[in-house]
């Protein structure tokens, strides 16, 4: 892979975990309010799928999304003001954190109904096959929605009508605070794909160019072959379920987020690229400021923004 890639992905990496460092800051300070749930310690799973997908393809997420809409390109100031629910956010200020939006650069949200994007995913893949285009849609979800039966329908529509789509489930171990093995009697959830006679991989979701090789022959797969594909990528999230739920809580000890912070995606993939000569201790701490000077001016364009106004109050919506 090109330097030039390596280091893109590292920094939208650091982008990505300056930017909810910096929300949860600003949910503390009350700034941000609602539901808000952070993507720190799951990077490498969201750079390295968009990585490997093409500008014209399409992805679509559950809540925790403000990684996913950041590593699709969309400009950081419009998703913190729609973190801050103003008018100039992404989602007009109306769907806050969860429902973050950018068709123009293929991001078809942030859905707050665990599952719920599984089947839009399956929909829009059909769309494709009908126009006969070469696109793909990425869906990433959560391991929770394994068990929804919505899944288990996509999947099956998925295979019997060969669709280009990408099942991703980020095994982030926890659904709320429920451990995969306390909701699942397969620990192995690719083997989901067995029951439709999909393919399916099992990837580290701390390696960010794991991920993206993953994903990536995937891509091609339903590309050229007009075949879905289930992919588990095995992640960690640091933080709580969401702002709600503190780093620690009764369902998970300290000493086993500290030891997964060993494992840290950001850090293990910058030792490499600090071995590959893409990084040197000079240009990280340049990033640093570069990134430290966006995530503010983020906050200062959300902050200046203004609400949304009453008459928009029945725009957009669809009830
Ligand atoms: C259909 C549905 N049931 C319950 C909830 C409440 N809920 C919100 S998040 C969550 C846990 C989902 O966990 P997982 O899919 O593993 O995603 P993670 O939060 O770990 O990213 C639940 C049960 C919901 N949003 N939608």
């Amino acid at each position: 892979m090109k330097k030039e890639k390596l280091y893109e992905m590292y920094r939208m990496m650091l982008l990505i975990r300056r930017f909810e460092e910096r929300t949860a800051q600003m949910y503390g300070m009350q700034k941000i309010g609602g539901f808000c749930h952070l993507y720190i310690g799951q990077e490498a799973v969201g750079v390295g799928a968009v990585s490997a997908l093409r500008p014209e393809d399409y992805f679509i997420s559950a809540y925790r999304d403000h990684g996913h809409i950041l590593a699709r390109g969309t400009d950081p100031k419009p998703v913190m003001a729609e973190l801050f629910g103003k008018s100039t956010g992404v989602s007009k200020g109306k769907g806050g954190s969860m429902h973050l939006f950018d068709p123009e650069k293929g991001y078809y949200g942030g859905h707050g109904i665990v599952a719920g994007q599984v089947p839009l995913a399956t929909g829009m893949a059909f769309a494709i096959k009908y126009r006969k285009g070469d696109q793909v849609v990425l869906c990433s979800m959560g391991e929770g929605s394994v068990h929804q039966g919505a899944f288990h329908e996509s999947l099956n529509l998925a295979k019997l009508w060969h669709l280009p789509v990408i099942y991703m489930i980020e095994n982030n171990r926890y659904g709320m605070g429920t451990p995969l093995e306390r909701a699942s009697a397969v620990w192995d959830l690719s083997q989901k794909a067995c029951s439709y006679d999909m393919a399916r991989a099992t990837v580290d979701g701390m390696d960010v160019l794991a991920v993206y090789e993953t994903v990536q022959e995937a891509a091609e797969r339903a590309r050229k072959e007009g075949e879905p594909t289930l992919i588990e990528a095995r992640t960690y999230r640091f933080r709580g379920h969401s702002m709600s739920d503190p780093v620690h809580s009764h369902y998970r000890t300290k000493e086993e987020v500290e030891e997964q912070k060993q494992h840290d995606p950001i850090l293990i993939f910058q030792k490499k690229l600090i071995k590959q000569k893409v990084l040197t201790e000079a240009k990280i701490k340049a990033l640093e400021d570069e990134i430290k000077t966006i995530v503010l001016e983020a906050v200062e364009f959300a902050e200046k923004s203004p609400e949304p106004s009453l008459d928009s109050l029945y725009e957009h919506v669809y009830v």
